[in-house]
């Protein structure tokens, strides 16, 4: 089966005024469906990949065919971060995390002002274009990483938060000003989404 871009579960203007309409709309229709045909037009070289899963392509990317390593890196790369993006975001009105991911997000950090912290750093130090992630570590940890490109996260861990710091999912809104973008996105976490990844992540 062919890779297609996944519905929005919500509307374009839904996390207005801290992600645009516009922006949005851009995100998803040309960006994200972007790295969908270039991930099948890469695929359609060696169509038995097709039998695989977006998560299994990303987690044997050094055992693809040579020609298509890299297209597969970056287009179902992006094509896995965007669809994981996109069923995070919901308008919380600057509410917290509750229950047992709050629980380990202060004991992890400190404090969840601290975990905001380092996540914040993550997003507006990562050079050039890439992510910020919340991941459950191989030890069964959270931690704060980020990644350059589209490369996959899942060789460090489980992503349970991230966050798209490539201009294209701030500029026309925030211009230059990652920061503001950043400080913008935890008023669009579904903490209640986090909080299902991070269980499930736990008895991986
Ligand atoms: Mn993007």
């Amino acid at each position: 089966m062919k890779h297609t871009l996944p519905v929005l579960p919500y509307s374009y203007q839904a996390l207005e005024p801290f992600i645009d309409e516009l922006t949005m709309t851009i995100h998803h229709t040309k960006h994200h469906q972007a790295y969908v045909d270039n991930l099948n037009a890469a695929l359609d070289k060696h169509p038995e990949l097709y039998n695989q899963s977006l998560e299994e392509l990303m987690k044997q990317l050094n055992n693809l065919p040579s020609d298509i390593q890299t297209a597969v890196r970056n287009n179902g790369g992006g094509h896995y971060n965007h669809s994981f993006f996109w069923n995070l975001l919901l308008v919380n009105n600057g509410a917290l995390p509750t229950g047992s991911l709050l629980e380990t997000i202060n004991e992890s950090f400190g404090s969840f002002i601290q975990f905001k912290d380092a996540f914040s750093t993550a997003a507006k130090t990562r050079f050039g274009s890439g992510w910020a992630w919340l991941i459950v570590n191989a030890s069964k940890k959270l931690e704060v990483v980020s990644t350059p490109n589209q490369d996959p996260v899942l060789s460090l861990g489980t992503p349970i938060l991230g966050l798209d710091v490539w201009e294209h999912a701030y500029y026309l809104k925030y211009q230059n000003r990652r920061p503001d973008y950043v400080n913008a996105f935890f008023n669009v976490i579904n903490w209640d989404k986090v909080q299902e990844l991070f269980k499930a992540a736990l008895i991986k």
